[in-house]
């Protein structure tokens, strides 16, 4: 019980920081024996929608309705892809698929799971085929050094082709490592601590963030982070890329 309501949690016109003991569960139209805490929402202004979804052994979920497009990356648990609905690929902790819009791909909890979901309208290119379905684990991935920083480590899961209109990442930070600069872009963020903790600032605030935290930053909130403590902190993060700004407003 919080006698007193105090909470880490802030939501304002440019960001947001959303921390587990705000978290409310609902169901997830399409999800079945499964509870969604959904995050982020056009409700708040976003274009796209993050949400948790917290599966049972056995729950399943049926594909994006039209025209959407959805990357999941398991936070714990297994979880089966069934492209066509034959068995396909098991993702574990730290597995991710892409379903692109029209996917006809079902999931399948093969254990009590818990999984990120980005969910968005697809922005399509005019003579540009949208992506094929895609998964992987992010294990396989190499850490890149971020503009040059070997102790800021981007991981980027989807490909850089132009048939995709967004970008989901794993940035890796070792105590006492920054970004390097405040960025102001035109990109949006979601993003969920996997680990450690540290400051972020947001607008004109700067937040103490640890694991398990989720943050969505609009276009053009200014935006820094710091990892602090003994261990390194890690995110998830979304954001849009390769499409026009006064075409992607849908
Ligand atoms: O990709 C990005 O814009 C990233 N550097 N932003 C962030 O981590 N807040
Ligand atoms: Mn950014």
């Amino acid at each position: 019980m919080n006698l007193f309501a105090s909470v880490r949690s802030v939501v304002t016109g440019n960001h947001a920081l959303i921390v587990p003991e705000s978290f409310v569960r609902s169901s997830l139209p399409g999800w079945e024996r499964t509870e969604g805490v959904i995050l982020i929402s056009p409700r708040m202004g976003a274009r796209f929608t993050q949400y948790l979804a917290i599966m049972d052994a056995g729950a399943t979920a049926e594909p994006p309705s039209a025209g959407r497009e959805r990357v999941i990356f398991v936070l714990e648990g297994e979880v089966e892809c069934r492209p066509g609905r034959s068995p396909d690929r098991v993702l574990t902790t730290g597995g991710f698929a892409y379903l692109p819009p029209a996917a006809d791909l079902v999931l399948q909890a093969r254990k009590p799971s818990r999984l990120n979901v980005f969910e968005k309208v697809y922005v399509a290119l005019a003579g540009v085929a949208p992506p094929a379905w895609r998964a992987g684990q992010e294990q396989e991935f190499t850490g890149q050094p971020f503009l040059g920083d070997p102790d800021a480590r981007l991981k980027t899961l989807l490909p850089d082709e132009r048939s995709f209109d967004l970008a989901v990442n794993v940035f890796t930070f070792r105590p006492g490592t920054a970004l390097p600069f405040v960025e102001v872009h035109v990109m949006e963020h979601g993003l969920l601590m996997l680990d450690g903790s540290g400051i972020y600032r947001l607008g004109e605030s700067w937040y103490p963030v640890r694991q398990g935290d989720v943050i969505w930053m609009a276009p053009y909130c200014p935006q820094w982070f710091v990892a602090m403590g003994k261990e390194p902190a890690r995110y998830l993060y979304y954001k849009d890329i390769n499409r026009d700004p006064l075409l992607s407003c849908p």
